[in-house]
């Protein structure tokens, strides 16, 4: 704790710190909640910046800065309310930026969001806030003045995670290879219906626009009433297709069971979730063009196979890229997804028709 209260000390925060302790379930950085004793003053959040995976922090961070001053701004212009509990508020650091590099690691602070709550599972109800929150979330970031940097170069582009699972094949690093066959046959047979994004990108057919790209549940802050307050967890925020924040939330959030889940008879897609979170997204996304809305279905499916995909590579080059807790975790999650990818698919046509008597009442 020593030494990140050292951390703590190149930020411009209030008060004196009583405690930091690590938060929350992300795979990728480390988060830690600051308190601080006088019970006037902020409390914050403290991260360590995977500076493996985003290897460009100063675009990351002037990313972050463009997103959160774009959401700020139509906040104020709705006249809404309780701003601070509804936008991230990053700490400037005595250098002036906001993040800290301490020789070895990039270090980041935040305003601790006050009486709000993260889930890893929702009822319908809050699935269709949550649907609404997304699809808000895109419409106010459609017309941001700045041009968005890609934090992580293709990192929704389905034949890029295809090619990096057909190179970690071929290398078999960690000598893995013989128990994942079935799986990579699975996957394989799949591979050109999932890479239609990108087919219909290149036609000129599908545009990319400013999205979240990490929608997964818990990247969201409800309040003591089940309204979603803000999205969190803005690293990958960058223009992707829109499918990435409509299929990543169903991925984890119609989800009956967990992404890791060692019992594949409890994951399920709860078709549920899937109509409340539609129903939410249809309504606050206004600007979808009709090839958007008629590739939802599919954004469904494909954001199971992505990452069974990317999972699956990562075990077998040996866990270099996910944070695991046993050996085999990489390998569990690959099923939990892929389990979860065919029951998506055993829902296609209950989708596609309930979709449609969104449209048309
Ligand atoms: C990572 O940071 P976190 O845990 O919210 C990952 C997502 C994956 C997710 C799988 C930068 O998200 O893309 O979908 O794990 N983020 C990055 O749980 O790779
Ligand atoms: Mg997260």
């Amino acid at each position: 704790m020593k030494e990140l209260i050292d951390i703590v000390s190149h930020f411009n925060t209030q008060g004196t710190i009583h405690e930091i302790k690590p938060l929350g379930s992300g795979l990728i950085n480390d988060t830690y909640k600051v308190t601080t004793t006088e019970p006037n003053t902020p409390e914050y959040v403290l991260q360590r910046i995977n500076h493996a995976i985003f290897q460009d922090v100063e675009m990351l961070q002037s990313n972050i800065a463009a997103v959160t001053k774009q959401i700020r701004k139509k906040l104020e212009e709705q006249g809404e309310e309780d701003i601070d509990r509804k936008v991230l508020h990053f700490i400037t650091a005595e250098n002036g930026k906001t993040y800290w590099f301490d020789g070895d690691n990039y270090w980041r602070m935040m305003t601790f969001i006050p009486r709000a709550k993260t889930y890893e599972t929702v009822n319908p109800e809050y699935s269709y806030y949550a649907g609404k929150a997304f699809g808000d979330f895109q419409a106010k970031l459609a017309d941001i003045p700045e041009t968005l940097g890609e934090t992580i170069p293709d990192f929704h582009n389905m034949e890029f995670r295809l090619k990096q699972l057909r190179d970690a094949v071929k290398a078999n690093a960690a000598g893995r290879l013989g128990e994942v066959s079935y799986y990579i046959d699975e996957i394989e047979a799949r591979a050109e219906e999932m890479c239609k994004a990108e087919r219909l990108y290149r036609e000129g057919k599908l545009p990319k626009r400013v999205c979240h790209c990490d929608t997964k549940v818990n990247n969201m802050m409800f309040d003591e009433d089940g309204k979603v307050l803000c999205v969190i967890d803005l690293d990958t925020v960058m223009p992707s297709f829109i499918f990435s924040d409509y299929g990543d939330f169903l991925r984890t959030g119609a989800n009956t069971g967990d992404e890791d889940d060692k019992d594949l008879s409890r994951v399920e897609f709860n078709m549920e979730i899937f109509k409340a979170f539609t129903k939410g997204y249809l309504e606050g996304a206004t600007f979808l063009t009709p090839i958007e809305i008629e590739n939802l279905p599919y954004a469904a499916a494909l954001f199971p196979y992505m990452q069974c995909v990317r999972f699956l590579a990562d075990y077998i080059n040996g866990d270099t890229y996910y944070k695991i807790k046993y050996p085999e975790h990489n390998l569990v999650r690959t099923k939990a997804q892929f389990k979860l990818l065919q029951s998506v698919e055993a829902h296609n046509e209950e989708m596609k028709s309930f979709i449609n008597s969104c449209l048309h009442g």
